[in-house]
């Protein structure tokens, strides 16, 4: 199946203008926000303007306890532009029992995303999961008609306030056959296109979408869907679109996944990235987090590539809220913002994709007033030192510790490359780093920026860090040296 090249088609161009109107009514962001967006070493450009320049979205999941965390929510507004509520619109929370509703953890989500701009992926009528047991145990008779008042009565309420919904949830088993679950099993595979048009006679302006994983590459399961979405559109069910949820592990990006994509899109529906993340198995080296950037902007450039993909979301805002550790042992910082909600490689790797900016171009951050430009000489051209600001913490166990180190540039010229120096206290081995080399591991060490952090504007911050093993000395070290001039605290 041949790529086209990729055009910017009418409708994106519609799409641009709605992006525009929304971006106009963000106008409740804060300061704070525009601040945190551009914390860190975070490209200048935030994700959702590089993808609305493009003519995508790039969406998040958040649930409702996530909207009590202000830096998370900060980080969200400030750089999504679509949401997708995490649990709150599923089954078990909107009809726990027969015929009672409660729409009140979804409309919370709602309503967050409104006062920030942002459009909202319903998510999800029907799936087999999240499911109540009153729903599981009804006679196979009474399965239709539940199904087809509980996707109205939810596809109702939230009538003009979501632009899609995932309308089936993962119908699909990995080998390609229908899961034989409550609806399968009472009515057949009809009742797939039974919830489309149930779906599309309560809302007929949402985008009505299949959702799956593992149909990302070319494979049974995803030629299962194919056939699926080819047989709906003949028989002329309402479908418009296919998430391809996209629940990776480090390195394993399907290479068949643009071409996967543009199959479907080919049928006439649109294509959507929904559930974004990429698992690492912790620790997560520098090495590790390169990977993940490469990932990540795979995954976006595919989507870039399919002149029906409408937008990618994230499974979740950072490595903090993100589903990965609780689900798969061991693993972890899935997502593009680690576990203080500061942006990793995948950040500004996916801006970069995005044709957006990781320079030091406008806007940059304001630098605090404890972070005014001081007195001092202006570095060379070069950037060979500049005035600077170092704030670390350490979180230590047993034998073992990390630390994160913020490093502002409070000159008032660009540093363009650094080098960190400082002492390790006595018994500290560094084990791994990010967002930077550390060399040697032990005693007096110089730590070096990456090839995509390098380059920090007046004002600018990013954050590096390191694992360490150590025998009891968890301090951090006396004082910090960039391009050879000392480094304030705070
Ligand atoms: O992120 C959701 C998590 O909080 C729930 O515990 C989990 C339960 O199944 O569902 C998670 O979201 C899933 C999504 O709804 C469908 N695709 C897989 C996601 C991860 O499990």
């Amino acid at each position: 199946m041949s790529v086209r090249t990729r055009r910017l088609p009418q409708p994106r161009r519609a799409q641009r203008a709605l992006f525009a109107t929304a971006a106009a009514t963000a106008s409740a962001v804060t300061l704070a926000t525009l601040l945190l967006a551009g914390q860190a070493g975070a490209a200048n450009t935030s994700l959702k303007s590089a993808a609305e320049a493009k003519g995508v979205y790039f969406g998040t999941a958040l649930t409702q306890s996530n909207l009590s965390n202000s830096t998370l929510t900060s980080v969200a507004s400030s750089q999504f532009d679509m949401v997708t509520p995490g649990n709150e619109m599923k089954w078990d929370t909107t009809e726990p029992s027969n015929g009672s509703y409660n729409f009140a953890p979804g409309d919370q989500i709602v309503t967050y995303a409104q006062s920030s701009g942002m459009r909202v992926r319903g998510h999800n009528l029907v799936w087999h999961s999240q499911l109540p047991s009153w729903v599981s145990s009804l006679p196979a008779n009474q399965v239709q008609a539940a199904m087809e008042s509980h996707i109205t009565t939810e596809a109702t309420h939230y009538k003009g306030k979501v632009y899609s919904w995932d309308v089936v949830n993962e119908p699909f088993n990995d080998d390609g056959t229908l899961r034989q679950d409550v609806f399968y099993t009472a009515m057949g595979s009809g009742y797939i296109a039974d919830a489309l048009r149930t779906a599309h006679a309560a809302d007929p302006n949402a985008k009505l979408y299949l959702n799956d994983y593992n149909i990302e590459g070319e494979n049974a399961k995803s030629n299962a869907m194919y056939s699926l979405v080819q047989s709906l559109k003949s028989q002329g069910v309402p479908i418009d679109g296919v998430g391809f949820e996209s629940h990776f592990i480090l390195g394993q990006v399907p290479t068949t996944m643009a071409a996967n994509m543009q199959r479907f899109a080919a049928l006439g529906v649109n294509v959507a990235v929904t559930e974004l993340d990429d698992r690492i198995q912790l620790p997560a080296s520098s090495a590790n987090l390169a990977q993940q950037a490469s990932d990540f902007a795979t995954v976006v450039n595919d989507c870039l590539t399919v002149s029906g993909c409408v937008g990618v979301s994230q499974w979740g805002v950072g490595d903090a809220d993100s589903w990965i550790p609780g689900a798969f042992s061991g693993y972890g910082a899935a997502t593009m913002y680690d576990g203080n909600y500061q942006p990793k490689p995948a950040y500004n790797a996916v801006v970069a994709a995005l044709g957006g900016s990781t320079s030091t171009s406008s806007p940059t951050p304001t630098p605090s007033a404890s972070a005014s430009p001081s007195a001092s000489p202006s570095p060379s051209a070069t950037g060979a030192a500049g005035p600077c600001k170092v704030a670390d913490s350490v979180s230590a166990w047993n034998t073992g510790m990390t630390e994160n180190i913020t490093i502002t540039n409070t000159g008032s010229s660009t540093i363009n490359g650094w080098s960190l120096r400082f002492t390790l206290p006595t018994g500290q081995t560094v084990t791994s780093a990010w967002n930077t080399t550390i060399t040697p591991a032990t005693g007096p060490v110089t730590s070096t920026n990456l090839s995509y952090n390098g380059t920090l504007a007046p004002g600018a911050a990013i954050t590096i860090g390191f694992q360490a093993n150590q025998t009891g000395n968890a301090s951090a070290p006396g004082s910090f040296t960039l391009n050879g001039s000392t480094c304030s605290r705070g």
